[in-house]
């Protein structure tokens, strides 16, 4: 179901109308208000006059984390405390958290997208959403919370944790939408089968899962072990929160970007260059509608491409290809640049492989050493050493052709490797401590 028409389906030139209008404003609007934007665009020389068709947005010099640490916490908000009624924040991985706000418009137009979000997924009024994204300065749970009352669904504001209750309680209140990590998810289809529980005997159709990353295969394992579609849903504290993109259920390929409040920029992540169309590279966005926090060029180091080409499902905004990993989780082994994405593609394609893994690296002496650790199902755990070994060392090989560098890989028991109610942890990095 498309949950605004007017806006979801609009010829391009008309979008991009509005785009134009709306990028002019809030340009005018960040250099008249927040001083941090002023200095910048005074430094490149540019003034709001300059931007006179979209793209000019080049033109605009980028935000960056840094920006926002910088100016911690209320610097870049563009507008006074007594018109902002909420903050959020996201945890960095170092120091101090980043800091967002809205304006009571703002809380509106965050609804509005995350009815438009939950809409896409084939959720409706009669829909019972079990809504197990954390509540709190995390912008997942009131963020589902909030588009899940405006769509008109009943919303069960569960949040993390405890699976064995959130599983009673899913098959007592008969919740047919499930909205989490994709990482808890597959906690919970763990503990479902556990306690004897047939998915079957619940009510679930559809869930919503992002704020990490994950591939296909995993797409693939949740909706085997859950019995439901499983749709993703991308987004950042900086721009909204969730409901920046979400794939349609009728293709599932590809996240349509909400381009009538945020434009999407693809640029090469050395240079900082913006990339012809449908090249893989950094993904740049622009708030076009925020008034507490609005962003010019921000870099979200998260990787993936724009696709132009119409959709099935009617909706004529751009989609993004699945985030396939961020610029910034690159990790450098011995010289050599390693992605966590490309570690799980290969470990997903082997049989009898789980998908809960973690990769450590350390240093000895002065070289790199990375271990990759993943589960085996039961069945091949109690198999004899020597096919243990023979598995390893099979998927040693098939990272190292993949990766370019040696690894040590370490088949553990079924249930070792911890689960994550929230966000997963894949990779421990004891060499910066
Ligand atoms: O994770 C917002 C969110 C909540 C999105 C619930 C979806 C669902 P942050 O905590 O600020 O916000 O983290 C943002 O998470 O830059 C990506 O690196 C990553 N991320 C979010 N969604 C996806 C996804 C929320 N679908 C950062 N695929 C982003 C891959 C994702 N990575």
């Amino acid at each position: 179901m498309i949950w605004n028409e007017e806006y979801e389906t609009m010829p391009r030139e008309a979008l991009e109308s509005i785009q134009l209008k709306r990028l002019q404003q809030v340009v005018t609007r960040v250099y008249q208000n927040v001083e941090p934007y002023r200095k910048k665009m005074d430094e490149a020389g540019i003034k709001p006059e300059d931007i006179r068709e979209l793209r000019d947005i080049e033109k605009l010099p980028f935000t960056v984390k840094d920006d926002l640490r910088d100016n911690y916490p209320f610097g870049m908000f563009a507008v006074g405390l007594e018109k902002v009624v909420r903050v959020h924040a996201s945890s960095g991985t170092t120091g101090k958290p980043t800091v967002v706000g809205y304006t009571k418009k703002d809380i509106e137009t965050w609804a509005e997208l995350m009815a438009r979000t939950l809409a896409a997924a084939g959720v409706n009024s009669g829909d019972v959403v079990h809504n197990a994204y954390g509540y709190g300065l995390f912008t997942g749970g009131l963020g589902f919370h909030y588009g899940a009352e405006r769509l008109g669904a009943t919303v069960i504001p569960i949040s993390g944790g405890n699976t064995k209750r959130q599983i009673m309680i899913m098959r007592d209140f008969g919740s047919t939408v499930l909205t989490c990590t994709p990482s808890y998810a597959l906690n919970i289809a763990e503990v479902l089968y556990d306690s004897g529980i047939d998915p079957k005997d619940l009510n679930l159709k559809v869930g919503i899962f992002g704020a990490e990353p994950w591939s296909p295969k995993m797409r693939e394992e949740i909706e085997k072990k859950l019995g439901i579609d499983a749709v993703d849903i991308y987004g950042l504290s900086e721009i909204i929160g969730p409901g920046v993109s979400v794939e349609c259920v009728e293709k599932k390929e590809g996240l349509h970007v909400f381009e009538d409040h945020f434009i999407p920029e693809i640029i090469d992540p050395e240079t900082g260059e913006v990339l012809p169309y449908g090249e893989k590279g950094e993904l740049v966005f622009t708030t076009l509608t925020k008034e507490a926090f609005p962003v010019i060029r921000y870099r979200t180091r998260d990787i993936t491409r724009l696709i132009a080409e119409p959709c099935i499902c009617g909706r004529t905004f751009y989609r993004m290809e699945k985030v396939s990993g961020r610029s910034d989780d690159m990790l450098i082994i011995r010289g050599v640049n390693v992605f966590p994405s490309q570690i799980e593609h290969v470990l997903m394609s082997v049989e009898g492989v789980e998908p809960h893994y973690q990769i450590i690296v350390d240093r000895q002496g002065a070289l790199d050493m990375m271990e990759v650790q993943v589960e085996v199902s039961e069945e091949i755990f109690s198999d004899e050493i020597k096919v243990l070994e023979g598995l390893a060392k099979r998927i040693e090989q098939d990272l190292k052709e993949t990766l370019a560098v040696s690894c040590k890989v370490k088949l553990v028991e079924p249930r070792t490797i911890q689960r994550s109610e929230g966000k997963a942890k894949r990779v421990i990095d004891k060499r910066k401590i």
